[in-house]
């Protein structure tokens, strides 16, 4: 009986580290828009801010591993943009050239690997085109 009763609480405990190990991880970062809209047309230059969610501070240095920018948040996931780098202005911003030839919306998929971040930090950010 009591072996039995006494695993539980044992088991909770080791699950709720394991946990906390896995969320203290890539769902800790977190990628926005730097502008609430952009522009529409050919060779836009797009940017999003990588940031630290528990300290808000904006996390330099990653390396941006995959992209890809379609319309699918308005039903035209098949109408893909190519996504170039881009130099940034400032740290932790990561700067993209793109073409967003209509008016809408944008989801914008990313992949990044983190400095001292075991995990692939992936995300998938909405931009919104504008005439
Ligand atoms: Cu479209």
């Amino acid at each position: 009986m009591t072996a039995k009763y006494l695993r539980a609480p044992v088991l909770a405990l080791a699950m709720s580290l394991m946990g906390a190990a896995a969320w203290a991880g890539a769902a800790d970062y977190a990628f926005e828009p730097v502008a609430p809209e952009f522009k529409k047309g050919d060779d836009v230059i797009v940017a999003v801010r990588l940031v630290h969610k528990p300290s808000g501070k904006p996390v330099p240095d990653a390396v941006i591993v995959r992209t890809r920018i379609d319309m699918g948040p308005d039903g035209m996931a098949d109408m893909v943009s190519p996504v170039a780098a881009h130099p940034a202005t400032e740290p932790g911003v990561y700067a993209f050239k793109t073409d967003l030839p209509m008016a809408g919306r944008y989801q914008f998929s990313l992949a990044a690997k983190v400095q001292g971040e075991p995990e692939t930090v992936v995300a998938k950010v909405i931009l919104k085109a504008v005439k």
